[in-house]
């Protein structure tokens, strides 16, 4: 090993101990949005909204950029053919994502969240081919996980029918979570999609979709591993109305992309509980009280991808970086507050933040540029992108089988890849070529006449002390 290598290491274990402080969000955006870095050119630079970015506030704020953490890509490969139409490739997976929730440090399970540990909701359900029923719905909050060696299970943080039996409504009313956070001090916070008359703990209620509602911490049963298991019949309580969100938006004087001041929520698209900030007492009908934290929200009005809080009667979010939108009178929020490009030099970028969670990732992904090819193309007719942490890593490739497995196999891989993505997908350990840190592309082999399949490729970096494996991707070849 020479000297350069050595400080390329010795750079990322600094690197690694400065990250565990790193206030850092994962988050999603409502519309395609394009990161501020522009990651290298890559296709990596575009954040659909139907993949889970992260962005970090721990400087240098120059560099500030939201990153693409779990692409479509390793979603497919995670769900498999969930649609079962024989293609492992869905463009238009879970419609979005709207709500998303980590729960890794109050369980202790990992050290950092996961594509496996995170919970999110789709707006449009997951295909059930793999998953079976009842699978990932949009009124569920999840995670596609291997359940006792089955690919492609959902595991619920909650369910469709645990959020209605709390809002007093039918197990099969096809409710839509859009936001949602959970402390097990405060209960669950979280927002629906569309209007619903309910009937809550202070009685029949027509709750908004601008409310924040809370299923207080007395009402919730949990498995052993902090999952909700039970909510108690109309025990939801609206913690804040409406009104009260338009109220603190409109304190909180954030610009939209156009540089027009907020004067509503509309709808409340995302939420996570700052436990820093100061707890409220909420008494929202004779009898019932209800503890607040400050909740740190986005609304459906914010573009250009502001985030406000509670605190103080509304306030715009501030992180080591500065506020997360900009102050009325000051112009558009443009959108490098929160890592992602504006739309032109005058107009902010189109999105509002769409769901959010707090936690701490590592962004080790994989994306080809091309998910579906046909038979036969030359060696390189197709590149995958990586964002590649590590001074290195070893690009695997496996061919799974297309006929019989309609979604790939995977083993855990203890105790390597605590941080990273914890399954391997490329078990016969197959090289494909190493590559090198940041971000960049390799292509894929030459497909001979006749040949159709399934192409795999996962990376394994080599970390300081560890090995730490990217994000799967499959590419299906017709
Ligand atoms: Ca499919
Ligand atoms: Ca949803
Ligand atoms: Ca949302």
């Amino acid at each position: 090993m020479n000297h350069s290598t050595l400080s390329l290491l010795s750079a990322v274990a600094i690197g690694g101990a400065l990250f565990a402080q790193n206030p850092s969000f994962v988050l999603t955006f409502s519309q395609p949005e394009n990161t501020l870095s522009g990651s290298g050119g890559t296709v990596l630079g575009t954040l659909r909204p139907n993949e889970i970015d992260t962005v970090s506030f721990f400087g240098p704020c120059t560099t500030l950029s939201a990153e693409k953490w779990m692409p479509r890509t390793c979603a497919h490969t995670m769900a498999g053919d969930a649609d079962g139409d024989g293609i492992y490739f869905q463009n238009s997976i879970f419609g979005s994502i709207d709500a998303l929730l980590s729960t890794s440090a109050l369980a202790g399970i990992v050290p950092l969240d996961t594509q496996r540990s995170i919970y999110w909701s789709p707006s449009v359900a997951m295909g059930t081919a793999v998953s079976g029923v009842p699978g990932l719905r949009p009124g569920d909050v999840g995670r596609i996980n291997r359940v006792g060696g089955s690919e492609g299970q959902v595991v619920h943080f909650i369910t469709q029918e645990q959020v209605n039996n709390a809002l007093g409504l039918p197990p099969s009313y096809a409710i839509d979570v859009d936001a949602i956070a959970f402390q097990p001090n405060y209960g669950v916070f979280f927002s629906i999609d569309v209007d619903v008359p309910a009937m809550t703990v202070c009685g029949p209620t027509l709750v908004r979709d601008g409310d924040v509602l809370c299923l207080p911490p007395a009402s919730l049963g949990y498995t052993t591993d902090l999952r909700i298991a039970s909510t108690t019949p109309n025990s939801a309580v609206v913690a804040y109305s409406e009104a009260q969100m338009n109220a603190f938006t409109a304190n909180a004087q954030v610009t939209d992309r156009f540089g027009v001041c907020l004067t509503a929520v509309g709808d409340v698209e995302a939420l996570e509980i700052d436990l820093f900030g100061p707890t409220v007492t909420v008494v929202p009908c004779p009898g019932v009280v209800v503890l607040v934290p400050n909740l740190i929200f986005a609304s459906e009005n914010g573009t250009g991808g502001s985030l406000l809080e509670t605190a103080s009667g509304g306030v715009i979010h501030n992180n080591l970086c500065g506020p997360v939108g900009t102050p009325c009178g000051f112009g558009p929020t443009f959108g490098p507050q929160i890592g992602i490009r504006p739309a032109s030099t005058t107009t902010g970028a189109a999105s509002h933040v769409n769901a959010l969670a707090g936690t701490r990732v590592c962004t080790h992904v994989l994306e080809p540029q091309s998910h579906v090819m046909t038979s036969p193309a030359p060696a390189g007719a197709n590149m995958v992108a990586y964002n590649n942490p590590f001074v290195l890593s070893l690009i695997l490739i496996q061919l799974p089988p297309s006929t019989s497995l309609p979604v790939p196999m995977s083993i855990p891989v203890p105790p390597w890849s605590q941080n990273c993505f914890p399954d391997l997908y490329a078990p016969s350990i197959f090289p494909w070529m190493p590559v090198g840190p940041g971000f960049g592309t390799f292509p894929t082999p030459a497909i001979p006449a006749g040949w159709t399949g399934k192409i795999l490729f996962q990376g394994v970096g080599f970390a300081s002390a560890s090995f730490e494996l990217s994000t799967p991707t499959v590419i299906d070849v017709l």
